[in-house]
């Protein structure tokens, strides 16, 4: 394993910008538009609003190797599509054994989670909120306020991303507003 030299990034609380990125990835509607329920809604708001940005993630560049810790940030934007809250793609770690931290920056959100064997967890999420996703659980953040919702993820490198079965699958809930308040609902779709 190569000695990487110590270094430090600075984090914008607000923003989730990074003084020196490594890489950064813009997750518009149109890259997972199928991943809402109200898909008709999705489609409406690509043909006649645009392509609106849903979350971007600014990260450090570490090689994929045993112990290195690679670290990002995440912000989501505010917003919904028909009932349903701006949200990431949400994963498994390709490796199920491992485990994640999150920690809140800026906004609200929640942490929806869950396992291949049923279990079902939605955490709460505000600056100041250290998260631990356990290994086992798929993760999907989702933004429940009316501001940017910014939070930090170290995670280690060797966990890899299986986007493909959330794509599949979906996730057994979805965080909708109703009666003007966020609210966990069955997925209908799911599996
Ligand atoms: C996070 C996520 C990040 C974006 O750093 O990768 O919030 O979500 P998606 O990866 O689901 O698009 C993490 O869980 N890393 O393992
Ligand atoms: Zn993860």
């Amino acid at each position: 394993m190569p000695l990487i030299a110590p270094f430090v990034t600075e984090v914008h609380f607000s923003s989730g910008v990074l003084s020196a990125p490594g890489y950064v990835i813009q997750r518009n509607l149109s890259d997972m538009a199928n991943m809402y329920a109200d898909s008709d809604e999705a489609a409406r708001i690509l043909a006649e609003d645009g392509d609106r940005l849903i979350y971007e993630v600014q990260g450090v560049d570490l090689p994929a190797e045993e112990g290195q810790l690679p670290h990002c940030t995440t912000r989501i934007t505010p917003g919904r599509i028909g009932a349903e809250f701006h949200m990431t793609k949400g994963h498994y770690h390709a490796r199920r054994e491992q485990g994640e931290v999150y920690f809140g920056l800026t906004g609200r959100g929640w942490l929806v989670m869950q396992t291949e064997t049923g279990e079902s967890s939605v955490q709460d999420m505000v600056a100041g909120s250290a998260a631990y996703v356990p290994p086992y659980w798929a993760h999907r953040t989702v933004n429940v306020g009316d501001e940017d919702f910014v939070f930090f993820s170290v995670w280690e490198a060797r966990a890899g991303h299986d986007y493909g079965t959330i794509e599949r699958d979906g996730f057994r809930v979805l965080v909708v507003m109703r009666d003007g308040q966020p609210a966990v609902v069955d997925n209908p779709k799911y599996g």
